[in-house]
């Protein structure tokens, strides 16, 4: 029987230097270019089946039906693939992440990624990875960096305008981890959208990052190429504290950290005194990514399993592209 169902798997991404800001709010156009490693670990499966025997869309995401907001981002996506189709068809969306939803952990970088990819597949559209990159951006920002594997640049504009995401250097090229510390209830409240609209109209420090962030995506960018890890790691630690520090002084103040973040990031920097190479990176959570190299993994997962309040540590490396797979979740 030939199947009418498809499905893909992406990975999120973890940004070295990081996009706080949007120059054109309905496509989803950045302020800056932003440099990212997708994420081995962390994945979502989205399966979906576009079809005349469903009377309307529907969403389940961790096999939960969705209504609402949630699922009304979701559907416009889908209408946006749908369009493009020329289709009215109606969906059966089934996603499951393997990591907790909206804890800053970029689940819907690997969400739109992996909906838009199994929606192109579904109606038969023959999209480059560029194109994916830039159907995906539209749904959510950061999804358009998870389309490639390994070490990614978003291209804020081109010179006809468009922005997609590159691959600068796949997830074979450097090996480094990303040590993933999800902390005991720290389900993330600050909606990220809002944030960074925010922190662009009232940050007194705005535009500064915007001149800061050009330096940062040239060290990243030749870090990369040079599988300099040192200079990686202080630069996406740096870039970090710019951006959090942007969503601080913005008005009212973002502020993502809780204590025990502030005392793995002091941790952190206790190791690498002790010659223990690490780096930390937080995008819009209270959870962390230590960011080291093979040698130091172990005693990184060692000291921060001797922490209270840790509900999981969860070991990555720069993870592939995104791809459909043949097991459907329906
Ligand atoms: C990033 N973040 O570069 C930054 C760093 C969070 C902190 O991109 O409005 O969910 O859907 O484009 O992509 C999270 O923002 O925002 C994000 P929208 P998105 O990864």
């Amino acid at each position: 029987m030939i199947t009418t169902k498809f499905t893909a798997l992406a990975h999120s991404n973890t940004a070295l230097v990081k996009y706080w800001g949007k120059q054109n709010e309905e496509l989803i156009i950045p302020m800056n270019n932003s440099i990212s490693m997708t994420t081995s670990a962390l994945t979502t499966i989205t399966t979906i089946e576009f079809s005349k025997k469903y009377n309307e869309d529907q969403f389940i995401l961790n096999e939960q039906k969705q209504e609402g907001k949630i699922k009304d981002r979701v559907i416009n996506h889908v209408n946006y693939i749908r369009e493009m189709a020329k289709s009215s068809l109606k969906a059966r969306i089934f996603s499951k992440n393997n990591f907790p939803t909206a804890s800053g952990l970029a689940s819907s970088a690997s969400g739109f990624a992996a909906l838009t990819m199994a929606s192109c597949l579904a109606f038969g559209l023959n999209k480059s990875k560029k194109e994916l990159s830039m159907i995906s951006r539209r749904g959510s920002g950061s999804s358009c960096r998870s389309i490639y594997g390994g070490f990614v640049e978003w291209i804020k504009e081109d010179e006809n305008k468009e922005s997609y995401a590159i691959q600068l250097a796949d997830e074979n090229w450097f090996d480094i981890r990303d040590i993933i510390v999800v902390l005991k209830n720290k389900e993330r409240k600050i909606n990220t959208r809002d944030a960074m609209r925010l922190s662009k109209k009232t940050s007194p420090f705005y535009s500064e990052r915007i001149t800061t962030v050009n330096k940062h995506l040239k060290e990243v960018r030749k870090a990369i190429k040079e599988k300099n890890f040192t200079s990686l790691g202080e630069t996406a630690e740096l870039d970090c504290l710019n951006m959090h520090f942007i969503a601080m002084t913005s008005k009212p103040s973002q502020i993502f950290w809780s204590a025990d973040t502030l005392d793995i990031m002091h941790l952190v920097v206790d190791l690498r005194e002790n010659g223990i190479e690490a780096y930390y990176t937080i995008d819009t959570g209270a959870n962390l990514h230590v960011l080291t190299i093979p040698k130091y993994e172990n005693d990184v997962v060692n000291t921060l399993n001797q922490l209270n309040n840790i509900k999981q540590i969860i070991p990555s490396k720069p993870g592939p592209e995104t791809h459909s797979i043949e097991e459907h979740l329906f």
